[in-house]
């Protein structure tokens, strides 16, 4: 069994491969790092097949053709379920990342202290090459920042990265959707010790990028279902929080499109209706998607009385402070402060437990509970997918 498996998710790669796999073997056997590499293509037009055939005569590389599924991350979890290499690196095939850098990156995970290594583009010495417009510059500092709450690291972002195949087993539900799954790995196979190599990241060499407007929004649903993963209720409690916050605009909204007609006693009453219905309709479908029940109006009722229970809450904890309590008397707004605060936690507290309980078996796209295997994969792992379960039909080499 080779040390090291080198994993390459391709699509329309013909052009770089022949170099990206002489880089790596030359690099690779200088090193004396005994390797294979596995090439996942999701039936690119183009000639991989025939070039990664010819290359497989003279180099350790095995090349599979996925025809059922597209998804780089998918890809990569493929490529690593059938690796048997007892350390994985993952790099693209564009040559963006050195092939040269591959013996630190290895020389780090012989640290039986470091789970996780990073090509990184924004640690002390990493670089990245001139060529990159404002918008790209801001998107990848942007969607770094957005990881911040999940991992301290400087380029989480990072398509090259490596783990021991151990760490890679021991992932929870895997859900591989988009771009980023160097940050999945990290959060689910809970790296705590992560070594961050500097790299010069260069510009493509041929062919075209396949990142789009889609993969970037894909990035956004996959953050927040590592929140999900990562913080549990919590992540649940922020989102219910903000639409809270959008409910009260919404609020503000129709009130003030209503007092161009109504006097603010019959706008007023309307309005709170149309923002209790709002909040109800959001959270049904956004917050808590794993508790829609197929009876709305039940629910609707449900959710009604959870606002009303709020709002007694919140009347008699503000009420009670601001005649029982000197300081509060003082400060009647404070008062207000701390009883809206009791309100919200017990109507989220009743939207959680009674109104929208997740319903046994239900597949959420936050927290899929649908385990699917990779029937035809030659590794026993079970992971957790969205899209139809993957077919490797062909392999070679
Ligand atoms: N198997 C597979 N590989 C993919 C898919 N999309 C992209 N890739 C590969 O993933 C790697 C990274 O994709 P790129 O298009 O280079 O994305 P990028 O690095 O963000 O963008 P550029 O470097 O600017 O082109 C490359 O090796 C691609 O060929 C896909 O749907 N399936
Ligand atoms: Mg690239």
């Amino acid at each position: 069994m080779p040390r090291l498996t080198v994993v390459v998710p391709t699509f329309q790669e013909a052009a770089n491969l022949p170099q990206l796999v002489h880089r790596v073997h030359d690099v690779l056997s200088r090193e004396s790092i005994d390797y294979e590499m596995i090439v996942v293509d999701d039936n690119s037009p183009d000639e991989t097949r025939q070039i990664c055939q010819e290359l497989a005569e003279k180099f350790p590389l095995r090349l599979i053709v996925r025809t059922a599924e597209r998804g780089l991350s998918s890809a990569v979890v493929a490529g690593m379920n059938s690796a048997t290499g007892e350390l994985l690196v993952c790099m693209d095939a564009d040559l963006s990342h050195p092939p040269e850098a591959i013996p630190e990156l290895v020389a780090a995970l012989e640290n039986p202290q470091t789970d996780f290594v990073i090509g990184s583009r924004y640690v002390r010495g990493g670089s990245t090459e001139d060529g990159w417009g404002l918008l790209r510059w801001l998107n990848s500092k942007s969607a770094t920042l957005l990881a911040r709450p999940l991992t301290a690291v400087r380029d989480p972002m990072a398509g090259f990265f490596g783990l021991r195949s151990s760490a890679f087993q021991s992932a929870e539900n895997l859900n591989p959707i988009g771009y980023k799954i160097g940050l999945e790995l990290l959060v689910k196979c809970n790296c705590q010790c992560v070594k961050e190599i500097p790299i010069r990241f260069a510009n493509r060499l041929y062919g075209d990028s396949k990142l789009s407007i889609r993969e970037q929004l894909c990035y956004l649903r996959h953050l927040r279902r590592l929140y999900r993963f990562r913080f549990g209720v919590k992540a649940k409690a922020v989102e219910y929080g903000l639409v809270g916050l959008s409910g009260a605009c919404a609020d503000l909204c129709v009130l003030w499109g209503l007092m161009q007609v109504l006097p603010f006693n019959g706008a007023r009453p309307l309005a709170i209706c149309s923002a209790v219905v709002w909040n109800f309709w959001l959270n049904r479908d956004f917050t808590f998607e794993d508790g829609r029940s197929k009876q709305v109006h039940l629910q609707f009722f449900r959710f009604v009385v959870a606002c009303l229970s709020g709002a007694t809450v919140n009347w008699l904890i503000s009420m009670g402070l601001q005649t029982n309590v000197p300081a509060f008397e003082r400060n009647p707004l404070l008062a207000a402060v701390v009883g809206i605060s009791a309100g919200a936690g017990m109507n989220f507290a009743m939207c959680l437990r009674f109104v929208f309980r997740p319903i046994a078996n239900a597949r959420s796209s936050v927290d899929s509970s649908a385990i699917r295997t990779h029937g035809s994969i030659t590794h026993p792992r079970a992971t957790v997918l969205d899209e139809p379960v993957t077919h490797l039909d062909q392999r070679i080499g």
